[in-house]
């Protein structure tokens, strides 16, 4: 038996979450084409017969500018410490940028095996790929090259046995049918915080906390769910809201959609619009919302 830890980094909007959802085969972390979607640490877990993988989700690498974000980017230095392999996304189709390398060079350089994955290859002209890879020669600390698609499955299978070869003897870390480390109730907060993010533009997603009231199943099976959304204006509630309630109420439906997608059953949604000024930058506020010093990962 193979198992370990593998700490999935990459800047912001490389395909991370996307591509630990696939490997999975279960929805663990929310996507978005915007940055920041995630927050805090995540463990998506892999198991078979012969092998457990423990994917760890990090909110990816990139400047601070609020006290949530300074939360993040520790959450996401604390996860590589310790784990069993670093599998750094580089998002293939958007090109190398200066700042991947300055952040491969940052982990490579380790002890821990590293392989390098060039993701979303299914929007990038396939001639374009071995160039790609070849820029990579000479880099020292990068133990396999895999380019893949995570939206069309390509090369997954391939990447899961580069991972298991690399991976250490060991028992399993999880219990054979676990697959994530956070509660229904977290991910049902993070599913309407990923519509938020879909339907809303500039800074409101960004601003945004979910507060789950209420998380329970009723006797006929039904999903009671009410929520706050936290913001951080009253300009932003208003645009949150829309006319005649109209943006909240499209939002709020996309939003149950999933729920009830991911829960497997009926969702009864009430959504509630708050603003607390600043959250972001309030250590309070932001114990109160789940994102305290020691909880992010
Ligand atoms: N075309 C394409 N898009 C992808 C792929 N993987 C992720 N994306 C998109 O890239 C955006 C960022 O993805 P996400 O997983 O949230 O990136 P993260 O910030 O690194 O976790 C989303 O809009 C995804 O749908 C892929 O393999 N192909
Ligand atoms: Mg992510």
């Amino acid at each position: 038996m193979k198992s370990g830890i593998v700490a999935v980094v990459g800047r912001a909007n490389a395909g991370k979450s996307t591509l630990i959802n696939v490997l999975v085969g279960e929805k663990v972390a929310i996507v978005s084409p915007k940055p920041q979607t995630t927050r805090e640490r995540i463990l998506g877990v892999l198991t078979r017969d012969d092998y457990q993988i423990v994917f760890e989700d990090t909110p990816g690498i990139y400047k601070a500018s609020s006290l949530l974000n300074e939360r993040m980017q520790k959450s996401t230095e604390l996860s590589v410490r310790d784990v069993d392999m670093i599998l750094f996304v580089i998002d293939a189709h958007d090109g190398l940028k200066q700042e991947d390398l300055a952040n491969l060079k940052k982990y490579a350089k380790g002890q821990i095996p590293l392989i390098l994955a060039l993701s979303k290859t299914d929007i990038m002209p396939k001639e374009n790929i071995p160039e790609l890879v070849r820029s990579f020669d000479g880099f020292e600390g990068i133990n396999k090259i895999v380019s893949l698609s995570a939206r069309r499955g390509k090369n997954i299978a391939k990447l899961v046995d580069e991972i298991v070869k690399l991976l250490p003897e060991g028992e399993k870390i999880y219990e054979q049918d676990i697959v994530s480390d956070r509660s229904e109730r977290f991910m049902i907060a993070e599913i309407m915080r990923e519509k938020i993010l879909l339907k809303y533009d500039k800074e409101i997603p960004h601003g945004v906390a979910i507060v789950v009231n209420v998380f329970e199943k009723q006797p006929n099976g039904v999903y009671d769910v009410n929520l706050d959304i936290v913001c951080e204006k009253q300009n932003h509630k208003a645009i949150l809201i829309g006319k005649q309630g109209q943006a909240l109420k499209e939002v709020s439906s996309f939003a149950r959609q999933s729920m009830e997608k991911f829960l497997g059953a009926k969702v009864f949604l009430t959504v509630y619009v708050k603003v607390k000024s600043d959250w972001r930058n309030d250590p309070t506020r932001l114990k109160e919302f789940g994102y305290g010093e020691n909880e992010l990962f």
